[in-house]
């Protein structure tokens, strides 16, 4: 990749007490890096200060009309740098250090197609951050892992680079308006087999200018994305449930039978009643829930099934007694765990015994 052209693309929006300085060290560091700045018609005066500063530095601008989101923005940059060969992306109000931005154009051109500047990795850090949004940041990565599927530590992070011809394939397929583009990217890149990694940098929270992210509404916006790149999954782990409910009505019934009518100790007849539900799970999903997602012997997807229950069984037992231990009312606690294990059930269905 020689004579590369390199965008810094930095979506804003009222961050005229940022940009300047931003500017001055991006360009200390190198100055082929062209700086593309998306900005939502800020109401503070930016517009002119981006004139001044294209008129001093490799500065370019566009002004939209109407703030219209983090992620529509990105896409519209996407739409403007086309003729680069990385696209580094940031946010203007210096919790990423432009001084990182070598390391991530870097490791692209070492074959990699997205470099994520992560606070997940080891030497990876945040700093300033109230416990509060830490505790939120690394739910909601890990909840994204896990629906998403990205095995990418630090999933939400805007601070990457790209290798720009990975961005012109997927940028039709990208629909977030929002944050959630950063966790759709990722969804996209892997199921594109497209070669990511991490570095690590430090986050430092803003100083200067104010928040723009609403966090309610964020969160609908990823629930939406993640609702929508997994509708498929869905209607199989609705399946998954319905099965789960007639193995319930199984369950309940043989344990009346065996116990009733048959005379058996009821601790007897309930070990009974567990395996002719985990049984008749296993038949309705193998017939009717992941009908073509049988591969295999069998026998062998039984074993595998039967194991799998065990297994979330136990997880359903170690959040019953875990949060019951720290004060939680044990119906709850319960409750939690069956939620837990279902989900963790679906799982392991859909990637070990009912392999895609
Ligand atoms: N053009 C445009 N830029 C936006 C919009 N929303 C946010 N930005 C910019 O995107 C970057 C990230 O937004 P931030 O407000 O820093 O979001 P955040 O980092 O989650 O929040 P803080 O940690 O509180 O700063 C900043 O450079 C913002 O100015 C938008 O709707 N339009
Ligand atoms: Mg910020």
């Amino acid at each position: 990749m020689k004579n590369k052209r390199i965008a810094i693309l930095i979506p804003i929006y009222n961050e005229s007490k940022n940009i300047e300085n931003l500017v001055k060290k991006i360009s200390d560091i190198s100055k082929n890096y062209e700086i593309i700045f998306i900005d939502d018609d800020s109401k503070d005066g930016t517009k002119k200060i981006l004139e001044n500063l294209s008129k001093k530095h490799n500065v370019s601008y566009f002004i939209r009309k109407n703030k219209r989101g983090y992620g529509s923005a990105l896409r519209f940059g996407f739409e403007k740098t086309r003729n680069f060969d990385v696209v580094v992306t940031m946010d203007a109000d210096f919790s990423h250090n432009p001084k990182d931005i070598p390391k991530l154009i870097k490791e692209i051109e070492k074959g990699k197609d997205v470099v994520i500047g992560s606070r997940y990795i080891g030497g990876g850090k945040i700093k300033n951050w109230p416990l509060l949004r830490r505790i939120t940041s690394k739910l909601t990565n890990s909840f994204v892992r896990f629906f998403l599927d990205t095995n990418i530590k630090d999933n939400s992070a805007g601070y990457r680079a790209y290798k720009n011809k990975f961005i012109k394939k997927i940028l039709g397929d990208i629909k977030s308006e929002g944050y959630s583009i950063g966790e759709e990217i990722l969804f996209l890149a892997k199921k594109n087999q497209a070669k990511i990694s991490e570095i690590p940098v430090t986050f430092l929270d803003r100083t200067q200018g104010k928040s723009k992210a609403k966090m309610i509404k964020e969160a609908f916006g990823l629930l939406k994305m993640i609702l929508r790149l997994r509708k498929r999954d869905i209607r199989l782990f609705l399946k998954y449930c319905i099965v789960g409910l007639i193995g319930i009505a199984i369950n309940e019934g043989s344990l009346y039978f065996l116990t009733e009518n048959i005379g058996l100790h009821y601790l007897l007849s309930g070990a009974i009643a567990i395996e002719l539900s985990i049984l008749s799970n296993f038949i309705l999903n193998d017939l009717w829930t992941f009908k073509n997602n049988r591969h295999g012997h069998y026998m062998k997807r039984l074993l595998k099934f039967n194991f799998a229950r065990m297994l979330t069984a136990v997880v359903n037992f170690i959040f019953l007694f875990g949060l019951t231990y720290i004060g939680i009312n044990y119906l709850i606690s319960n409750l939690v765990g069956i939620v837990v294990a279902t989900l963790l059930g679906f799982r392991l269905s859909i990637k070990w015994v009912w392999k895609k």
